[in-house]
């Protein structure tokens, strides 16, 4: 297939996406994109242009990517909420032509979409190697760094687990999962507008809520806290239960679902969670397929399409298949991104020539092939609610904070959110845990601020002055 969207060319009722009980068919989404298209082009951007929306879960939101994409500019999905410096970061970084929003102010002076006009269509875009989205994405240290991924590399993918989920256009999609990562937008919107089948998004994510939205479609996508919470609410709620046992299909990613999780949704309603392992840069790289069903601890063989190797310390692979030695998880293949815009250094890090990626992430690899997530390379770097988080861009932020002298970032483990950013704090004076997990709210993003502070008054440092994590209380 030569186009990212076939259905929109022949765009017919049946519906595309749904936002909190907002809906726009094919023949609307159409049209709307091909408005948003036409206004781009009146305004001189053009193809290779980055242009940013902020993700608000909105049908326009969606209406507006997809527009981009038929203009051949690089979308670049804002998260609504980023802090003053987060984003004034990415927008330097990124240099967008122009910024959009569905949502009329929220502060980031943004341009309100043109969607409503009957322009002609642009001739759709083919699929091709050319930038077409830009994601920001954090490291250990530093500020985020700008991924860049083709149409080509998102098409792969998406075919690749249309093929292990068995995806077609009778499924529709549900999720509540944020419109700028690869999670909830490249999966969750861009994947059943590709098979053109559709989806039912929440912008908010409750457990009833979204069971009920569950009622409307086949497939559910979600991050481990959100499994976790609805494992929590089927216990209590019926309705909850139902909407999971009926679902064709329930799959969670981004981090390890616990196995305890995993044993309570199969309890509660016979059904068992498949989940799939990947990276911002990489997109999906292993899933378990709907066939062989949910295996606590497994993320599942490599996604059709997708190369994958274990490596050990100096990059050499590891042909081991006894899901006990364990090396770092390398991908190579067309969904692996383009590199970091502005950041060839940072590239040259994590691809090497022959187009290998490496991930930081240590697994090992089973007689049958599917992969286990053990750990990983930084211990810097946290994922709390789904959401990787660098501990030295906090550390940098609390730093910035009159009353704060040195501080130690850390992730602590978390039933909820599998792990809690907690922030031990040496201070000048008196400040309380509120005002600091504020100041990182407001300056980088509210999922970054700290859930604990812990006041200290030294950090534990070895002999040459560097601060010893392992050593924290
Ligand atoms: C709380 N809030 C604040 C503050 N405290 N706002 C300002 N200042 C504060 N101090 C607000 C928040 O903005 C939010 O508002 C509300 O209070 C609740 O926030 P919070 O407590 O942070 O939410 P939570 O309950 O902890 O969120 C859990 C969650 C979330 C919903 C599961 O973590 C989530 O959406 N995770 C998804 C992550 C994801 O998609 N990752 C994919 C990337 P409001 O309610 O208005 O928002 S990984 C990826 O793409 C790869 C490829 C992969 O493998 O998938
Ligand atoms: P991100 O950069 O936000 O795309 O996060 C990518 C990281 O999330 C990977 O390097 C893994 O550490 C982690 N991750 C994603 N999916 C899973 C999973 N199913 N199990 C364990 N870790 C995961």
């Amino acid at each position: 297939m030569s186009l990212l969207f076939p259905r929109l060319a022949y765009p017919d009722d049946r519906l595309a996406v749904s936002v909190d009980g907002r809906t726009l068919d094919y023949r609307s989404l159409a049209r709307r994109a091909s408005a948003h298209a036409a206004a781009l082009a009146a305004r001189g951007v053009m193809p290779g242009d980055v242009v940013a929306v902020a993700a608000h879960g909105h049908v326009d939101t969606v209406a507006m990517l997809v527009g981009n994409q038929l203009a051949g500019a690089v979308s670049l999905p804002l998260n609504p909420k980023l802090g003053t410096a987060e984003r004034a970061h990415v927008l330097r970084d990124a240099a967008p032509a122009c910024l959009y929003s569905a949502v009329p102010d929220d502060g980031l002076d943004a341009l309100a979409p043109a969607l409503d006009g009957d322009a002609p269509a642009p001739r759709p875009r083919r699929v091709d190697g050319a930038p077409a989205l830009l994601l920001y994405t954090s490291g250990t240290t530093g500020a985020p760094k700008g991924a860049v991924h083709s149409s080509a590399s998102l098409a792969a993918n998406l075919d690749g687990l249309a093929t292990a989920w068995g995806l077609t256009d009778a499924d529709t999609v549900v999720h509540a999962l944020p419109l700028f990562h690869v999670h909830g937008l490249v999966l969750g919107v861009f994947g059943p507008l590709r098979f053109g089948g559709g989806v039912v998004h929440r912008s908010k994510f409750a457990p009833d809520d979204l069971a009920r939205a569950l009622a409307e479609g086949t497939v559910l996508y979600s991050v481990p806290t959100m499994m976790h919470r609805l494992a929590r609410a089927a216990a209590s709620d019926a309705a909850v239960r139902s909407a999971l046992q009926h679902a064709r299909l329930l799959v969670c990613g981004s981090a390890a679902l616990p196995r305890p999780d995993h044993e309570q949704v199969e309890a509660l309603t016979g059904r068992s969670v498949v989940e799939r392992y990947g990276l911002t840069e990489t997109l999906i790289v292993c899933a378990v397929t709907a066939a062989s069903g949910g295996r606590p601890g497994f993320v599942g063989p490599p996604v059709p399409g997708v190369e994958v190797r274990l490596v050990d310390d100096a990059r050499r692979p590891l042909d081991v298949h006894d899901d006990e030695t364990f090396g770092e998880v390398a991908v190579r293949g067309p969904s692996v991104f383009l590199g970091y815009r502005n950041r060839p250094d940072a590239t040259a890090e994590v691809l090497d020539e022959d187009g290998w990626f490496y991930t930081g992430d240590l697994a090992t690899r089973s007689p049958d092939g599917a992969l286990r997530i053990v750990g990983r390379r930084a211990t810097d770097l946290i994922k709390s609610g789904g959401f990787k988080v660098g501990a030295g861009e906090i550390e940098a932020c609390l730093l910035d904070h009159p009353e704060v002298a040195e501080c130690a970032v850390v992730g602590r483990p978390d039933d909820d959110l599998g792990e809690a950013i907690v922030a031990y704090v040496v201070a000048r004076g008196a400040v309380d845990a509120a005002a600091l997990a504020d100041h990182v709210a407001r300056h980088l993003a509210p999922h970054k601020r700290p859930r604990r502070v812990e006041f200290v008054a030294e950090l534990p440092r070895n002999p040459l002055g560097k601060v010893q994590k392992s050593r924290l209380p």
